[in-house]
């Protein structure tokens, strides 16, 4: 059982030892958002958001993360009971991607548990290899001899795979001196999406390299371009952004986009849905290896952990502190072994200390999330108690008023619409959103078309003249309904999933 009664955001600001450039720009300083859960015990767990700092690889970013998991994720986390961490992602499924959001915090859950069972996390998760294979992804450079260096400077520390970032200004050539120089080292590119099908003669040519892979060349939401490019290239084709889900995964395999694929508890939205994604490439026999995010301690240790399952068969790009960090944020910093390998620890959780004396220094702003919040936001922000609610109205009174378009409904004011059955109480059957309520009742709920699952559930289950509703408008500014929705989706809107 895991109830969590907090949940804390930090944001850290950390200079990179080196800048990192791909091909949708470079980057010099993390903004990174560590979560730190805790429960009634003053257990605690702690998770990293591994989104960016502007929308290059991802639609996520710092600042978009930050307030989806204050003001939409962690309260849908706080005060739930669920019975285990791999059940926390559904408590926030009902929230549409934001999955590095929601991996910040399901992960900082896994932490929690895993400690609390005082078991190291890779364990727990379902590892099997304690000693994983590393890596290293090396940024654009300003010149290829500077290039060269790095690659001589981590072949020697012993990493078992070369990654370089590729873009249409640094690709061939770029690949050819390096061949030149290591015509042995397992090498391959990522291109973070910098070409189209247009750009085939290019990518067909780097075969001649035998690179060990070719890191998502196509656009950042493709699998069937990507499907036909490797019909075309004997470079075996890895996929990294488009695939976000276990479902994704399942497609990719299914059209052959690729060989391969980097899987990031980030993209994915924590370890249990990194774990569905490994069980359906193992069951697949696609090969899959950990893929980075410039992370901290904190998200390292987390990829050390779910490093160790099964199908992660291929060095991943999970390396030593010090190739990022003048000093990291956890202790001791993550080394690798002169052969190229990480031994993930025996500690429980993610196994390595959280040094707060350092992220205070870092730290740039703060938020707590607790129940109290939750209610005192209702009270305070939304003032939840004060909305003046309409009497509820029996449903088929609302359906003649929206077919004869005279509808006293809201629509354009942002507010929340509850619908009930008259003899079930305060049971609610549906939880809206107030601007929606007009389209829904037209769309879904009376025309019985359109997208709406619990139009449908209602339609199918429910005595249509048993049903009434009643809507609150709020003067607040439209984002307030956001919050109002997802506060109310949280008291009531569970019970008709179950
Ligand atoms: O495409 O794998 C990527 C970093 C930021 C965004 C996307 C990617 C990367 C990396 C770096 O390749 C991996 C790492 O060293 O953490
Ligand atoms: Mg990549």
């Amino acid at each position: 059982m895991l109830n969590i009664k907090s949940v804390e955001l930090i944001e850290i600001n950390l200079p990179l030892v080196h800048f990192f450039e791909t091909s949708f720009g470079r980057t010099y300083e993390r903004r990174i958002i560590l979560v730190r859960v805790e429960d009634a015990d003053g257990a605690e767990g702690w998770g990293e958001i591994t989104c960016g700092e502007s929308p290059g690889y991802s639609d996520e970013w710092t600042d978009s993360a930050w307030a989806t998991a204050e003001k939409i994720l962690a309260p849908m986390v706080v005060g739930r009971d669920v019975d285990s961490a791999a059940d926390v992602w559904n408590l926030m499924k009902w929230a549409r991607g934001h999955r590095m959001a929601k991996s910040g915090i399901e992960t900082a859950c896994w932490d929690l548990e895993a400690k609390k069972l005082g078991v190291p996390l890779w364990r727990h998760l379902g590892g099997v290899n304690q000693t994983i294979e590393c890596g290293v992804s090396i940024g654009i450079q300003d010149n290829v001899a500077q290039l060269l260096e790095k690659i001589r400077v981590e072949v020697e520390a012993g990493y078992k795979r070369i990654k370089i970032k590729i873009s249409p200004s640094w690709d061939y050539d770029v690949i050819k001196a390096v061949r030149a120089e290591f015509g042995n080292i397992l090498l391959m590119g990522d291109a973070n999406s910098a070409y189209t099908l247009a750009d085939i003669d290019l990518l067909k040519s780097l075969d001649e390299f035998n690179l060990m892979m070719l890191e998502q060349p196509l656009p950042h939401d493709d699998i069937i371009d990507h499907a036909k490019l490797q019909a075309q290239i004997a470079t075996p084709i890895c996929l990294d952004e488009p695939i976000k889900s276990p479902e994704d995964a399942r497609k990719a395999i299914e059209l052959k986009s690729g060989k391969i694929i980097n899987l990031k508890n980030g993209r994915v939205g924590g370890h249990t849905q990194s774990k569905l994604v490994e069980q359906i490439c193992r069951d697949a026999a696609m090969p899959v290896w950990c893929g980075g995010m410039l992370e901290s301690g904190i998200g390292r240790a987390h990829n050390i952990a779910i490093s160790t399952l099964a199908g992660y068969t291929m060095p991943g790009d999970v390396s030593a502190s010090k190739r990022y960090w003048h000093e990291d944020i956890i202790e001791p910093a993550v080394e690798v072994s002169s052969n190229g390998t990480i031994t993930a620890p025996e500690g429980p959780g993610i196994g390595f200390e959280v040094r707060m004396d350092r992220i205070e220094r870092l730290n740039v702003r703060r938020t707590f999330v607790t129940d109290q919040s939750v209610s005192r936001f209702q009270s305070d922000e939304t003032l939840v108690e004060n909305l003046a609610w309409s009497e509820w109205v029996p449903w088929n009174s609302v359906l003649a008023l929206v077919r004869e378009g005279g509808a006293d409904i809201p629509s354009g004011r942002s507010g929340v619409y509850e619908v009930r059955r008259l003899d079930q109480g305060d049971e609610r059957l549906h939880i809206g959103k107030a601007t929606d309520l007009r389209w829904r009742i037209r769309q879904a709920l009376v025309r019985g078309k359109g997208p709406h699952t619990a139009g449908d559930r209602i339609r199918s289950k429910e005595d249509i003249s048993k049903l009434e509703i009643r809507w609150a408008e709020t003067p607040k500014p439209s984002g307030v309904e956001e919050e109002l929705h997802a506060k109310y989706f949280r008291d009531f809107g569970f019970k008709f999933h179950n």
